[in-house]
């Protein structure tokens, strides 16, 4: 039987991260805690490239266009949609969520999902380095892991 699991080194693997900086007091902490992941488990800081976009409707085509360049062996997105009085932010958040996926399917090269979607400013702080943990890291921790995987499934 052969198995694969990608391991947790991030050595010598170039990232590329889309965050978008509506809600920036938040999508802040999640690239501090992305970095740390990736930095934590060997990545050199000249191999992780980050584009900021506007908002988290913006992050699925710059996701898409990291992912594609063959500059990176895995792309982290990032991002806050925080709900609103409106209805507004459903709408965003189911299509980054979809539009994330649809990149990920695609693409070449593993793309995780650090978007968070809380009800309230509370648990948004929550996700990003407080008590439940930080998204930002998590997500970097499974780039790490897939794009091994990516490579040992070559
Ligand atoms: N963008 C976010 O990243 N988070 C939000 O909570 C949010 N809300 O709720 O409006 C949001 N809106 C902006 C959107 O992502 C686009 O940047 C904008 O519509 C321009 O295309």
């Amino acid at each position: 039987m052969k198995v694969y699991e990608g391991k947790l080194n991030a050595a010598g693997l170039r990232f590329g991260i889309v965050i978008s900086r509506f809600n920036e007091f938040i999508t802040r902490k999640l690239l501090e805690g992305a970095i740390d992941a990736l930095k934590r488990n060997g990545a050199s800081e000249e191999e992780i490239a980050v584009a900021w976009v506007p908002g988290a409707w913006e992050i699925p085509p710059a996701a898409a266009r990291m992912a594609g360049s063959g500059g990176y062996d895995a792309v982290i997105c990032l991002g806050a949609v925080i709900k609103g009085a409106t209805a507004h932010w459903q709408y965003i958040s189911a299509q980054v969520t979809r539009g994330i996926a649809g990149v990920a399917a695609q693409a070449p090269v593993p793309v995780s999902y650090g978007v968070i979607t809380p009800d309230t400013l509370e648990q948004a702080i929550e996700r990003a380095g407080t008590k439940a943990g930080n998204k930002g890291f998590d997500a970097a921790m499974a780039a790490i892991e897939m794009a091994n995987l990516f490579k040992e499934l070559a």
